[in-house]
């Protein structure tokens, strides 16, 4: 079986893990949030393809969810010493090396698909990882500033810098109207036998690598069965603010509102066991819906999550 799912970082990579553990000989090909990337130290960090590779290739580190395992922070200190850019953005010393690695391939003149395909080498994460886009797109969070205008900062300021607490006024994808599918993402969606969107940030995660032209249009477009899980439980985003994002774009924090942003192209959504009553609503859009639990708490519920995901896309089919 062919699956293909567009994911974010942490909530989309444990979904990923649970995915290979319910279905070990599927095709899995992943398509990664970018816009997330940043530039610190002239370092090319992508905190969402490096959060599924460490994930799937058994480098994360599992309490944090983001970054590696037994990391130190040499590097860190150091750079905080000089007063470098950015302290509040902790790069680890061994996850410095991947980033000395993308970036030194990326100014050789390699795509960013292609060094991704070269980092997977070593970590052998058991899913094709391709990256939204080569070209570069970054979220930027419009906020008010001091002087009572306001300004745009990149997404990773607002959200490890701010906790997301100064409210959006606009959340905006620069460079993803000119941006093209890498290569390999529309081959993925075309011949997939399954899409899934994992419990993924909406609006940061899944709806970078949507903004990409093309990319909705060839979900929607697809043969396959287009199955969703909610991120949302009970109204809240059980880790990290993605409510704060919702508020952002006028979207209410429930199950049934994240279904109605994908409402285009999903055949089901999975909601979780208290949210049973938002199915309705959820149906009312014309999209199969099924509660069952969806909190990530261990590999085995996880991978009950995503059989529960394939049951509904057989279903759906
Ligand atoms: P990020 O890029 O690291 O923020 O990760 P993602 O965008 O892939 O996923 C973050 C989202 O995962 C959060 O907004 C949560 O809503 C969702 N999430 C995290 N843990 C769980 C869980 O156990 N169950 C569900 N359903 N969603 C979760
Ligand atoms: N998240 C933080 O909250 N603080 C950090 O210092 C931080 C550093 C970091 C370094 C590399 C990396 O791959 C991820 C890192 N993250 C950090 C996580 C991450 O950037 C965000 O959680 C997501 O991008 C939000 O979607
Ligand atoms: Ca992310």
């Amino acid at each position: 079986m062919r699956i293909t799912a567009l994911a974010g970082g942490i909530g989309g990579s444990r979904f990923l893990r649970g995915l290979l553990r319910a279905e070990p000989d599927a095709e899995v090909t992943v398509i990664g949030n970018t816009a997330d990337d940043i530039t610190l130290h002239g370092l090319h960090v992508s905190p969402d393809l490096d959060t599924v590779m460490y994930t799937l290739g058994g480098g994360i580190d599992e309490a944090q969810g983001w970054g590696r395992a037994a990391e130190t922070h040499t590097v860190a200190e150091e750079l905080a010493e000089y007063g470098a850019e950015a302290p509040w953005f902790t790069l680890g010393d061994r996850d410095l090396a991947t980033h000395l690695i993308r970036t030194r391939m990326l100014t050789a003149g390699y795509p960013l698909s292609a060094v991704t395909e070269a980092l997977c080498d070593r970590w052998r994460p058991g899913v094709r990882l391709i990256p939204m886009t080569d070209d570069r797109v970054e979220t930027h969070v419009v906020i008010g500033d001091d002087e009572g205008g306001e300004k745009a900062i990149h997404f990773q300021e607002w959200w490890v810098r701010l906790h997301a607490e100064a409210p959006a006024r606009r959340i905006v994808l620069v460079g993803a109207e000119q941006a093209k599918p890498a290569p390999g993402v529309l081959d993925a969606i075309a011949g997939a036998d399954v899409i899934l969107l994992p419990p993924s940030n909406p609006v940061v995660s899944i709806g970078p690598i949507l903004a990409v032209p093309g990319i909705r249009d060839a979900v929607r477009a697809a043969s396959a069965p287009k199955v969703g899980l909610s991120p949302i439980i009970g109204g809240s985003p059980v880790r990290g603010m993605a409510d704060a994002a919702l508020t952002a774009i006028g979207v209410p924090t429930t199950a049934a509102g994240v279904a109605e942003l994908f409402a285009d192209l999903l055949d089901g959504w999975l909601v979780d066991t208290v949210d049973e009553a938002a199915t309705q609503q959820v149906e009312a859009a014309g999209i199969r819906a099924r509660a069952v639990p969806l909190w990530m708490t261990d590999p085995d519920t996880t991978a009950a999550m995503a059989r529960a995901a394939l049951d509904l896309a057989a279903e759906v089919r």
